[in-house]
This record gives C-alpha cells, sequence and structure tokens, in this order.
C-alpha cells in the first residue's frame, strides 16, 4: 500500500504566504516546490504542500481535497455563515500571524455617532456575511452591497456610504478618506481541518504536526 501523506492548502502568494511558509519552516519542513508551482512536497514528513488562492481554501479542505490548511479567519468564518458544506472544515487552533481587523470605515467628514448612524445606507464589503450577522448583532438594517475588491473606493464613487474591510496599519483608509469607526471581526491565520475522522496514519502525521506547531508558537510567547 501507497505511503499515507497528509495534504496541507497554503496560500500560493499574498499575505499569507510567507507565514505559511516560515512557521512549516520554524517546524523543520522544508518544502520543496514542483515545477508547476501548484504541488510542494516535505522531506522530513510525509506531508504534501498544495499551493492556493486563500479563498480556495476552505472548500478544498471541506470537500477532502487536502486534510488542512492555512486561512485567514475573516474568509473561513465568512464561508462558514455563507455555505453549508456537507462536512465543513472545523478550526483547529489560531496560529499568531497576519493579524488584521475587519472594520467598518465612514467618510471622514461622517460625523459618526454610533451603528444606528448606518440605518438604510449602503456598505460596501467583501465579507457581506460577516458584515450583515454584525449589522443584525446591533439590530440595524443596511443595504449590503458586495465588491469583491477595491472596497475602499466604493464611497468616492458613491457606490456606497461606508465600507467593510480588512484593516492592518489603516494607511489605506486613511488615503481614501476615510476612517474606522467599529470593529466587526478580529482576525489571524488559523489551521483548519477536514471535519471526517483521519485514519490512524494520517491522524498519527496531524498529531506529530500540531505538536511541532504547537512547540514553535510556545516558543514566540
Ligand atoms: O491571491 P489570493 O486570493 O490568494 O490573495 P488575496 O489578495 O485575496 O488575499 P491577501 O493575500 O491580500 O490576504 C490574505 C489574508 O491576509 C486575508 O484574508 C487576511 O486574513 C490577512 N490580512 C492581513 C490582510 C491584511 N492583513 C490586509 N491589510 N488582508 C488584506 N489586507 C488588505 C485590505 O484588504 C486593504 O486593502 O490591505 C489593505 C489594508 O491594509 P492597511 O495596512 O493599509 O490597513
Ligand atoms: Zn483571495
Amino acid at each position: 500500500m501507497a505511503e499515507e501523506r497528509l495534504r496541507i492548502a497554503i496560500q500560493k502568494s499574498g499575505r499569507l504566504s510567507d507565514g505559511s511558509f516560515e512557521l512549516l519552516k520554524s517546524c523543520g519542513l522544508k518544502v520543496s516546490r514542483g515545477r508547476d508551482k501548484l504541488y510542494g512536497r516535505v522531506q522530513e514528513m510525509p506531508i504534501d504542500v498544495l499551493l492556493l488562492r486563500d479563498d480556495d481554501i476552505p472548500a478544498f479542505v471541506a470537500d477532502n481535497a487536502c486534510d488542512i490548511g492555512i486561512v485567514g479567519q475573516n474568509v473561513f468564518e465568512e464561508e462558514l455563515l455563507s455555505e453549508t458544506h456537507e462536512a465543513p472544515a472545523e478550526e483547529v487552533m489560531q496560529l499568531g500571524f497576519a493579524r488584521c481587523r475587519l472594520m467598518l470605515a465612514a467618510p471622514k467628514e461622517w460625523n459618526f455617532d454610533g451603528a444606528n448612524d448606518l440605518a438604510s445606507k449602503r456598505i460596501a464589503t467583501s465579507y457581506p456575511a460577516l458584515t450583515k450577522a454584525w449589522l443584525e448583532r446591533e439590530g440595524v438594517e443596511a443595504k449590503v452591497v458586495m465588491m469583491k475588491g477595491s472596497v475602499e473606493v466604493a464611497p468616492r464613487l458613491k457606490i456606497a456610504d461606508a465600507v467593510c474591510d480588512i484593516v492592518s496599519t489603516g494607511a489605506t483608509l486613511d488615503a481614501n478618506g476615510l476612517k474606522p469607526v467599529a470593529t466587526v471581526f478580529d482576525s489571524e491565520a488559523i489551521l483548519i481541518r477536514n471535519a471526517e475522522k483521519f485514519s490512524a496514519e494520517k491522524q498519527a502525521i496531524f498529531d506529530a504536526l500540531i505538536k511541532r506547531i504547537n512547540g514553535v508558537l510556545r516558543s514566540k510567547d
């Protein structure tokens, strides 16, 4: 029988990519990338790496194309709230990098005085499910407009009154004449896994990897 290998999905390139490779490296795992750049192979443990767009990672893990994955909590929660996979993926642990916030932001000249000011307003976001859940918690009815990118330009283009977008330094909001007014979701990179039971062999690889990750995270505390 062929040796079982654990498949991990990580972001090919972007804000999660360096942190993900670094974490594997700190775990003593060197990823050799294949010529097609889609696959990577780890020598030190029976682990294969799949390099994907971050948005594809939750579904790949939920649908068993991969066993585990590293993704932003914001992307994972949005997926959980908006889609129903038969066997959804599960969060295993927070990984302590790629920290950011999903925030509501309004034009600087808006004398914003709390969530109620958003009643009947239009909010542009790439995270409609998380935004709607927050509005519901706040008891505010507003119109949520989905935008895949360049959310921060929506108020200037009069597409929306406010935005709900990912913020790390705040420089992007500032450059677009916007100010953060409320935090909708705190996020960082997380490890997720397929919800089905692993084979004993796969579980052993998974346990060994988790042990190494915990060791790395503890050494950073
Ligand atoms: O190509 P692919 O689809 O894989 O990548 P992507 O472009 O969709 O995602 P990417 O690489 O930008 O982000 C991946 C994940 O990193 C996100 O889902 C978050 O979990 C996390 N993260 C951390 C961020 C940021 N920080 C961040 N600053 N994601 C996005 N931003 C963007 C934000 O959208 C805004 O445009 O950066 C801008 C704001 O940054 P500041 O520093 O100006 O506030
Ligand atoms: Zn993406």
